[in-house]
């Protein structure tokens, strides 16, 4: 790892009003002693992790963001989820915005070129809300919908910090 690498990913960065409902909504699943919520001032979407970054490989990302020419979405987050495996509990959408996942293609597209590796997986649209979860839900709990307008899309930094980590944004592309 040289010393210009830096852990990056671009994500969906909500607003302060979003940030504050998923808030809200979340401490209802959290249940005291397990797991570890997620300060939300973190909260986000991911689009596409890119993980250890040197400057050029970066350069490469910015380059491809730039291109991409997509609409602007609402993101209706409706549910609540967990997942074993990564032991995390989430928010979520059940319907992803063609609009995401045209994002999320271009993207895919365009940083596999960089030299990134694209998610295998298909695509879920989700809030991380809790961590290190050992017993979650079974189910997926309908909750009150969070409806959100998402207008741009951001790189981000994942910075460890003594206190935890912090996630930083570096910087924007407008959907049209
Ligand atoms: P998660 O919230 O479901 O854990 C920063 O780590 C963000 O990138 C997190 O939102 C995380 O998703 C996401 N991510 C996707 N793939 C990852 C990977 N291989 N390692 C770490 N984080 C990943």
């Amino acid at each position: 790892l040289d010393a210009e690498s830096q852990r990056l990913f671009f994500a969906l960065w909500p607003d302060e009003i979003v940030r504050d409902r998923l808030h809200g909504l979340s401490a209802r699943f959290l249940r005291p002693g397990s797991g570890r919520p997620v300060t939300p001032d973190n909260f986000h979407v991911t689009v596409f992790f890119l993980g250890d970054t040197d400057t050029a490989k970066r350069a490469c990302a910015e380059q491809v963001a730039g291109t991409v020419s997509r609409q602007a979405f609402t993101l209706t987050l409706d549910q609540v989820g967990y997942w074993q495996r990564p032991q995390v509990l989430w928010v979520g959408a059940t319907r992803t915005p063609e609009e995401l996942l045209a994002l999320v293609g271009d993207l895919n597209v365009g940083l596999s070129a960089c030299g990134f590796s694209p998610e295998r997986r298909d695509y879920r649209a989700h809030v991380t809300v809790a961590r290190k979860v050992r017993r979650g839900p079974h189910q997926l709990a309908a909750v009150d919908a969070v409806s959100w307008r998402v207008e741009r899309f951001c790189l981000v930094e994942s910075v460890t910090e003594s206190a935890g980590v912090r996630y930083r944004v570096l910087r924007c592309w407008a959907l049209g």
